[in-house]
C-alpha cells in the first residue's frame, strides 16, 4: 500500500453533514437548535442543571441531553449515569482525586452506593455486588464502548485497579503474599500487553491494537485470584506498515528510548541511526516507558533469558524493515539486495538466529511443489517486499500470541479455585480514515457486534419482556443495526462470504471485479453503497456510528494472509530460543490444515464466542465520550459530541431506562429473600396471607411491597396511592427500580 494514498487526517465519524443527515436532523439543527429545549432545565438562578442522572432531564431529547452533559463537564462532572448505562466523558486530562484509594473505598463501603455521585467505580461495585448476590450469584460482564481515543482502556484499567484493591482480604495475614502477588500480576499484564498491542494513531497516542477480554476470577469469598485474558486480531499491519503520521506498536520505541548501551550493541542499534518501521521517533510519549514493560514482565515470571530472546526478535524485525530490493537486472532474474541493505541483512539474520544466505534466499526465491519435485521461481520486487513484510508480521503476531498465555499462565488460577468472574471488555474503537481496510472492517465489525449486543439486550429485551410480563408500555423505537451486520457477517452472502469465497479462488484478485460481485449480490442490502465514478474500487458501509467507505484493493490477500512455507522451515531451525519453540508449534497447525482459516472467519468466531460469555453475563455498559477530535484538555464539541451521543442510542436508552424497572427478580426468588417481612409485619392481612402459605405467589409478592411501602410513608410514590411507578408485580418477576431494591434490602 502506497502510504502517500493512505489516511487523511480526519474527524472519526464522517462530516457533520454526513453523519446528521443520516441521523434525521439537518445541520441547522446542529447550529441553532441545540439550546431550544434548554429553558425547561434551568435552575431558579438561570443555571443549567447537572443532573446526574439523564432520565432526570426533561423532556429528553438530543439537544437536553447535549445540554446537561456540557454542563457537567463544565463543572469537571465527568460521569453521568443514563439509566442503566453510565457516560464517562474523556477530560483529557489528569484528574489523580477521582481515582484515588479513598474514593474507591467510600464506593465499597457505602451501603446506599448507587446515591454516591455517579462514576466508573459504581459500575465496578455494582457488579460486585451481584456478584456476592442476594439471590444467585452469576457472572458480570463490563463493557466499555466508545470510539477510538474516547477513553475505554482508560476506564478498563481503573476498572481492574478498583477490583485489585477492594476484592481483596487484608485480614488474613497468611494469604496476604499471594493475594498481594495475584492482584499485582494482573495489573502487570496491562503495560505488557499495551506496549506490543497499542501504538499511537491519528485518533489516540494510545490507541489500542486488539481487543481483550479479561475475565477476573473470584473465590467463594468473593477475593480476586486470578483472572484470564482473551485477546482478538492484533492489527499486526502495522509492524511493518504505519500510516503517516502514526507509529509503530509502542515497544520498539520503548526499547530505542530506555536500553542500556549494552543492549544496543547487542541489537547493533547506534545513535542516529534510522529505521524506516520506526516513523515519528521523536515524539515523546508517555507510553515510550520501557522500564515499566521490563518491570511488569519480570513480576509475571519471563525470565531474562526470554526477555533477551524478545528483544533480539523486535530488533531483528527492525532491522528487516530496512532491507530493500533492486528490480532484477538484464542477466540475472532474480531480484538484489540493495547495497545499503546488506548490512542490514545480516544483522537481522544474526539477530533473529538464522543464515543470512537462508533468509536472503526466502525474501528472493519462491518454492514450488509440483508432486514431489520443488521448482525454484523467483520473486519479483514487489513479491520480496511481500515476503519481507509477512516475515516481520507472523514473527510479531506469533510474540504477541506467546506473550497473552504467558500472561496466562502467570495470573490464571485453577479452576476449582474461583467460582465466578467479572469480565471486562476492551476493544478498538470505531475508526474511519480516508483509506480503511480489512483492518477497520473488522475493528468496524467488532464495534457493530457490542452495539448489537447493547441493542438486544436492553432496547429490544427489556422492552419485549414488559410486554410479556403484562406491564403497559409503549414501545420505545430504537436503531437496529442488524441490517448492517447482515451486510457484514450474514448468510448466504455478505461482504465476508463473498470476500472468503474468493479468497478460497487460487487467482489473484482483480479488485474492481470483486467489487462488481459485491455490488451484483449485495446491493439489496441499505446499509451498502457505491460511489461509481470512483477511481478506486471500494464500497461503503453506513455504520450505526457513520459512513466508512472500504478500500477494495489488498483486502482478499490480507484476509488469506498467506505465510510461505519456506519462512516457516527457516525460522523452526533458529537458533533463538523462543522463536524456534513457537515456530515448532505452528507446523503441527499447519499439518492440521488450520492455518487455511481466513482472517474473516477466525474474527467472526472468536467474536461469536465472546457474545456467548456476553450473553451468559449480567452486563453493564459505559459508554465512553470523545468531547473533541483533538484530545484537547476540558474542550467541549457540541457537534462531535451530539453524534456520538446519537450512535450509540443514548437518548432511546434513557426514555427506556425512565420509564423501566432495571432490576428483575423471579416472583420465588424475591418471596425467599423477603417474605419475611410479611412475617414480622404490623399488618393483620399480611399475616393471613403468610399463614395461608405460598398458595398464590403474584398475590403475595404484592402483599409484601404493600407491607413495605406502607412501613415507608415517606415515600412520595405511596402518598399519592400509586406504587407502580416503583415497583411492579408482572406475571413471573417483580420489577424493581434502584430505591425500591434499597427500601427493600433496608
Ligand atoms: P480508547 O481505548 O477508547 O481508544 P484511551 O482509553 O486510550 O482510549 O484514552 C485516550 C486518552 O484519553 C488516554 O491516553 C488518556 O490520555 C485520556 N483519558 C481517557 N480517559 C481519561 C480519564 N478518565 N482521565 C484522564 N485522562 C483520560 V482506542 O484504544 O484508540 O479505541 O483503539
Ligand atoms: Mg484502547
Amino acid at each position: 500500500m502506497n502510504s502517500a494514498d493512505h489516511r487523511g487526517n480526519r474527524n472519526g465519524m464522517g462530516t457533520v453533514q454526513e453523519t446528521s443527515k443520516r441521523i434525521g436532523f439537518s445541520s441547522q439543527f446542529l447550529n441553532e437548535s441545540l439550546d431550544e429545549d434548554v429553558q425547561f432545565f434551568l435552575t431558579e438562578e438561570g443555571k443549567l442543571h447537572t443532573y446526574d442522572d439523564l432520565t432526570k432531564v426533561n423532556p429528553v431529547t438530543p439537544s437536553t441531553v447535549l445540554k446537561c452533559l456540557q454542563a457537567r463537564y463544565s463543572a469537571k462532572l465527568f460521569y453521568t449515569h443514563a439509566g442503566c448505562t453510565l457516560v464517562a466523558l474523556n477530560p483529557f486530562q489528569s484528574i489523580p482525586y477521582l481515582y484515588s484509594l479513598d474514593v474507591m473505598e467510600e464506593y465499597h463501603c457505602t451501603p446506599q452506593f448507587h446515591e454516591s455521585k455517579p462514576h466508573i467505580f459504581i459500575v465496578a461495585e455494582e457488579a460486585y455486588r451481584n456478584v456476592k448476590g442476594q439471590l444467585e450469584p452469576v457472572n458480570q460482564s463490563l463493557v466499555v464502548s466508545g470510539e477510538s481515543g474516547a477513553g475505554k482502556t482508560w476506564s478498563s484499567r481503573c476498572l481492574m485497579k478498583y477490583y485489585a484493591t477492594v476484592a481483596t482480604s487484608s485480614s488474613v495475614a497468611t494469604s496476604q503474599n499471594t493475594v498481594e502477588r495475584i492482584e499485582g500480576r494482573v495489573l502487570d499484564s496491562n503495560p505488557i500487553m499495551e506496549a506490543f498491542g497499542n501504538a499511537c494513531t491519528l485518533r489516540n497516542n494510545n490507541s489500542s491494537r486488539f481487543g481483550k477480554y479479561i475475565q477476573l476470577q473470584l473465590d467463594r469469598c468473593h477475593l480476586l485470584v486470578g483472572a484470564s485474558v482473551q485477546t482478538y486480531l492484533l492489527e499486526k499491519t502495522r509492524v511493518a506498515f504505519q500510516p503517516t503520521g502514526e507509529r509503530n506498536f509502542h515497544i520498539f520505541y520503548q526499547m530505542m528510548k530506555g536500553s542500556s548501551t549494552e543492549q544496543k550493541k547487542e541489537w547493533n542499534v547506534f545513535d542516529g541511526q534510522s529505521f524506516v518501521w520506526l516513523p515519528n521517533a521523536n515524539k515523546t510519549l508517555e507510553e515510550d516507558c520501557f522500564d515499566e514493560t521490563l518491570g511488569a514482565m519480570g513480576h509475571l515470571g519471563i525470565n531474562t533469558e526470554q526477555q533477551r530472546d524478545i528483544f533480539r526478535i523486535l530488533a531483528g524485525i527492525l532491522h528487516l524493515g530496512n532491507v530493500g530490493f533492486s528490480s532484477p537486472s538484464e542477466d540475472s532474474q532474480t531480484c538484489d539486495l540493495e547495497e545499503h541493505s546488506k548490512e542490514y541483512l545480516q544483522n537481522a539474520a544474526e539477530l533473529l538466529g538464522v543464515a543470512a544466505e537462508e533468509l536472503e534466499n526466502c525474501l528472493r526465491v519462491r518454492t514450488l511443489k509440483a508432486g514431489n519435485q520443488s521448482v525454484l521461481k523467483p520473486c519479483s520486487r514487489t513479491e520480496c517486499f511481500v515476503r519481507r513484510d509477512c516475515l516481520a508480521k507472523v514473527i510479531y503476531a506469533e510474540i504477541f500470541e506467546w506473550l497473552v498465555s504467558f500472561i496466562n499462565t502467570s495470573i490464571c488460577t485453577n479452576s476449582s479455585a474461583w467460582t465466578n468472574f467479572i469480565g471486562i471488555l476492551d476493544v478498538y474503537g470505531f475508526e474511519c480514515f480516508q483509506t480503511n481496510n480489512l483492518e477497520q472492517l473488522c475493528i468496524n465489525y467488532a464495534n457493530e457486534k457490542l452495539q448489537q449486543h447493547f441493542v438486544s439486550h436492553y432496547l429490544k429485551a427489556q422492552q419485549e419482556e414488559y410486554v410479556s410480563e403484562g406491564l403497559e408500555w409503549s414501545f420505545v423505537k430504537y436503531q437496529d443495526n442488524q441490517g448492517c451486520l447482515n451486510l457484514i457477517e450474514g448468510a448466504p452472502m455478505s461482504v465476508f462470504s463473498l470476500l472468503n469465497e474468493e479468497s478460497r479462488l487460487n487467482r489473484t484478485s482483480d479488485a474492481q471485479m470483486f467489487r462488481v460481485r459485491l455490488e451484483k449480490e449485495l446491493s439489496d442490502n441499505g446499509s451498502i453503497s457505491w460511489d461509481r465514478f470512483s477511481q478506486e474500487p471500494h464500497f461503503t458501509v453506513a455504520h450505526y456510528a457513520g459512513n466508512v467507505n472500504y478500500q477494495i484493493q489488498g483486502m482478499v490477500e490480507k484476509n488469506k494472509d498467506p505465510v510461505p512455507q519456506e519462512l516457516i522451515n527457516m525460522l523452526q531451525k533458529s537458533n533463538n530460543n523462543l522463536l524456534q519453540k513457537i515456530f515448532a508449534k505452528i507446523e503441527e497447525q499447519t499439518t492440521k490444515g488450520l492455518n487455511k482459516v481466513t482472517v474473516v472467519s477466525k474474527f467472526k468466531n472468536s467474536l461469536e464466542n465472546l457474545m456467548r460469555i456476553l450473553h451468559s453475563t449480567t452486563p453493564h455498559y459505559t459508554r465512553c465520550i470523545k468531547p473533541n477530535q483533538d484530545c484537547k484538555p476540558l474542550t467541549f464539541k457540541k457537534e462531535e459530541v451530539i453524534m456520538q451521543l446519537e450512535a450509540c442510542g443514548i437518548v432511546e436508552t434513557i426514555h427506556i431506562s425512565a420509564a423501566g424497572f432495571p432490576i428483575r427478580i423471579p416472583l420465588e426468588n424475591f418471596i425467599l429473600r423477603y417474605g419475611l417481612i410479611i412475617k414480622y409485619s404490623k399488618l393483620k392481612s399480611a399475616h393471613n396471607c403468610w399463614d395461608s402459605g405460598i398458595v398464590n405467589v403474584k398475590k403475595h409478592v404484592e402483599m409484601l411491597l404493600t407491607v413495605v411501602l406502607e412501613q415507608d410513608d415517606s415515600s412520595p410514590q405511596f402518598k399519592d396511592g400509586k406504587w407502580t411507578s416503583l415497583v411492579h408485580c408482572g406475571m413471573t418477576k417483580v420489577f424493581l427500580t434502584q430505591s425500591m431494591l434499597d427500601l427493600l434490602e433496608n
